[in-house]
């Protein structure tokens, strides 16, 4: 063995002969292995890399493909039963984590006429992102936010909230959770309530109305996300329609508003941030990176984005993901609107975002 022909070095390094060197290397790897010890030397390139590195793939789940799927789901299971009627979107890369980008999860919900997703809270913040269907709502914090296609709905960090069906259609929505970036740091707590739905305590349209209309009470909102619930469509599309036709166009982006908490101008939750964005017809984008991996929505129109040499090709509610630090540019055969959601402000806080051409 080894040990044997290893010379004595009574603890101190040394090398010994030069053939005994790797075996006296092996030797020496074994005996610190039996106490949980291991030398870097031998991961450092992969635990410190150059770049980011990225187990996750891109990838595009469209809808003709995933509405009917969803509304499978409808008569198989409850609401009530399910309690959160959703089908996950997995990257293929990562099958079986519930997880579209290494920090996000995506998921498509759908609630029938009448039912009732009952009520709970977590530390996992979501953002609901209307699909389709009219006149369901989220509760939040005691107010009922009525959703429209295009709206974009906040539940943050414990607040407690339930969903239901008031309308005659069904509704979907794209759920955006940041559990997979909770649970990294095995920080997730969640409970449910003995009332299915919680008691409304504010008027309908009652956080966008006092906090997004360009006035703020008096009085202090001194939480990490925004006041308002509900950031509709019908307010935000003209901004970016506006944009688009001052030629106030981003090279890479397209005429891209930031949803902000209207207090501070940060971003609405600490973890995930949300962009809106309209390409004009015949838009070809500049590549771009950047180290948030980005759920992203088409709201309208046609086009594609190519990822590190991978083509998505997208249209109406098509949702698609756009891994960490994988170049990619948007072009848009028609004019379109793209919705989508980072991490972005997790990075920021913590210092570890860039971006890149
Ligand atoms: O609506 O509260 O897609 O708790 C996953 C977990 C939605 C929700 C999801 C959830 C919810």
């Amino acid at each position: 063995m080894a040990v044997a022909t290893a010379k004595k070095t009574n603890g101190k390094p040394g090398p010994g002969p030069k053939h005994n060197i790797e075996a006296a290397r092996e030797d020496y790897y074994q005996r610190i292995d039996k106490h949980d010890m291991a030398p870097l030397w031998k991961v450092m390139n992969s635990v410190v890399t150059e770049e980011p590195v990225t187990r996750c793939a891109p990838v595009v789940w469209h809808f003709d493909d995933v509405k009917s799927l969803v509304m499978e789901s409808g008569g198989l299971i409850t609401t009530e039963e399910a309690k959160r009627r959703v089908l996950i979107l997995e990257n293929p890369a990562m099958r079986g984590e519930s997880k579209a980008t290494n920090t996000l999860f995506a998921g498509i919900q759908m609630i029938l006429p009448g039912e009732v997703a009952p009520a709970h809270r977590h530390v996992a913040a979501a953002i609901r992102f209307v699909l389709d269907g009219e006149g369901a709502y989220t509760a939040v914090d005691g107010e009922k936010a009525f959703m429209s296609p295009g709206d974009f709905v906040i539940t943050a960090n414990w607040a407690p909230h339930d969903h239901g069906n008031t309308s005659k259609k069904p509704m979907l929505w794209l759920d955006v959770l940041d559990f997979p970036a909770v649970n990294f740091f095995e920080a997730s707590f969640a409970q449910s309530f003995d009332e299915p739905t919680l008691a409304t305590t504010r008027q309908d349209g009652e956080s966008l109305s006092r906090y997004g209309s360009g006035v703020l009470p008096d009085g202090k909102w001194d939480k990490s996300y925004t006041p308002v619930i509900n950031y509709t469509y019908k307010r935000t599309r003209p901004i970016v329609e506006r944009m688009a036709a001052a030629g106030d166009v981003d090279k890479s982006h397209g005429a891209r508003v930031r949803y902000a908490n209207p207090v501070t101008g940060g971003p609405v939750l600490p973890t995930m941030s949300a962009w809106l964005a309209m390409l004009p017809k015949g838009f070809k984008g500049e590549p771009y990176r950047a180290t948030d991996g980005t759920v992203f929505v088409c709201v309208e129109g046609e086009g594609h984005t190519e990822v590190d040499g991978e083509v998505l090709e997208w249209g109406p509610n098509d949702v698609f993901v756009v891994p960490p630090w994988k170049r990619y540019h948007h072009v848009a055969g028609k004019q379109s609107v793209l919705f989508s959601i980072s991490d972005r402000p997790a990075q920021e806080a913590l210092g570890i975002w860039r971006e890149g051409k």
